[in-house]
């Protein structure tokens, strides 16, 4: 017998993964832990007899010859399969896009790819192989997709999960069945969380980021949780938020991340916990370590991994070109000409008084007026940024000031300047080199 597995809290890409295993290997079970999601658990009320599948207490083990585990590496995430473990003659698929950490289980084969969806490599073999599925599968399907990829928009999206959509919808996916599953309705319960959170958050600025802490006392067990977290991110406007959760003997951690530079689910590796890029979770038991020690951790990890990635001084232009007050503006044109530049600081023994760009030049009505001097036409409120703020903070910020450049400032002193098009060079690549 062959049966389909996947991790306990079921997500719908777990589920939607066992689903498609049942698909690809002809004959095989889907074994569907007895924790699952919130959301899981509404679908599957109504749909479960529509898919082969069971729960772990109805397999008997012996009869087991192979296992395909989807959406896990880690043993101590499957429900109820430790008799599995030392047995030397199970064979063993694994389907997994958790790429971060090698898991504890060792498959005979597998298939590991960095898509946004584990479900994403299945249905790259159904097109492969040329398989079409019913309408109700492709929905449970396109569920999974899109809430590991936040609807293709998280930023471990690949080409792979759009394609993959793409089939899904060909094969007659239902868009509003899986709006319903995808967008919970908020509770009171949920609510009052939400509220509780929002009375109090502490926000930090790690390497150029905004980042958000905060601990919440549970008196039950409240669903969605993931959920309001990634919500409450979005309110208090945050690159990322970590949320302990306190309940009896144990910390539940999660985390979410908006911005390329913050892995929240390598950082939960280090809390015995996973996820990806831009949702994790850990579960820290109460002897381990206290909220507060838990938050020192993620702070200390954040400012030590982020070390590595890409920094505003990466990526910005010096000597940045400059001129005095009192410099004519015939001299400011004839430099953004011979530069090829739009923009010029205005500096005063190494202080920055203004910025001129190309756009002030417009303003120039009179002939005579060339030779007035900058300082009547500078714009004098300058926003500036530090060398350790990221690209994507960097750009955010140009967007919310609509301004064009960006003066990088290091103790005190400027170093360089960001414009929009070394922020486009950087995220799109445009130029060359
Ligand atoms: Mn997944």
């Amino acid at each position: 017998m062959q049966i389909a597995t996947t991790h306990k809290n079921t997500d719908f890409d777990g589920l939607a993964s066992v689903i498609a295993a049942t698909i690809i290997y002809p004959g095989c079970v889907g074994v569907v832990p007895k924790a699952v999601n919130r959301n899981v658990d509404q679908f599957l009320s109504t749909h479960k007899t529509a898919f082969n599948i069971i729960l772990p207490n109805e397999i008997d083990p012996e009869q087991i010859t192979k296992l395909i585990v989807v959406d896990t590496n880690q043993w101590r995430r499957l429900d109820r399969m430790e008799k599995l473990r030392d047995r030397s003659d199970l064979e063993i698929d694994l389907w997994d896009h958790h790429m971060t950490a090698e898991g504890s289980i060792i498959a005979t084969w597998s298939c590991r790819e960095h898509v946004g969806a584990t479900v994403t490599l299945f249905i790259k073999e159904m097109i492969k192989r040329g398989i079409s599925i019913s309408p109700l599968v492709s929905t449970v399907l396109l569920i999974g997709l899109y809430e590991d990829t936040g609807h293709l928009t998280f930023p471990s999206t690949t080409a792979d999960d759009a394609r993959a959509a793409a089939y899904l919808l060909e094969n007659n996916a239902d868009l509003n069945v899986a709006g319903f599953f995808l967008n919970p309705p908020y509770e009171e319960t949920q609510k009052e969380i939400l509220f509780e959170m929002m009375k109090e958050t502490e926000k930090i600025k790690i390497n150029g980021n905004s980042v958000g802490f905060n601990t919440v006392y549970l008196d039950k067990n409240v669903a969605n949780l993931a959920a309001v977290v990634n919500m409450y991110r979005k309110i208090i406007n945050v690159d990322a938020i970590f949320v302990t959760f306190i309940s009896e003997s144990r910390y539940t951690v999660i985390g979410r991340s908006g911005v390329e530079n913050i892995d929240v689910g390598h950082i939960m590796i280090h809390f015995g916990g996973g996820g990806h890029a831009g949702a994790g979770s850990a579960t820290v038991k109460e002897e381990q370590m206290s909220p507060a020690d838990i938050k020192g951790k993620i702070i200390d990890l954040l400012t030590r991994e982020q070390a590595g990635v890409v920094q505003i001084s990466d990526i910005m232009s010096f000597p940045v070109a400059t001129v005095s007050p009192d410099s004519p503006m015939h001299e400011v044109q004839a430099l953004m000409a011979s530069e090829n530049i739009r923009g010029v600081m205005v500096t005063e023994e190494s202080e920055i008084k203004g910025i001129i760009v190309l756009w002030d030049l417009k303003k120039i009505k009179k002939e005579r007026q060339w030779n007035s001097p900058v300082k009547a036409f500078m714009a004098r409120d300058i926003t500036t940024i530090s060398s350790a703020t990221s690209p994507a903070t960097a750009a955010r910020t140009m967007i919310e000031q609509d301004v064009g450049h960006l003066p990088v400032v290091h103790d005190g002193k400027m170093i360089g300047i960001v414009t929009r098009t070394d922020i486009l060079t950087y995220f799109y690549d445009l130029l060359p080199g």
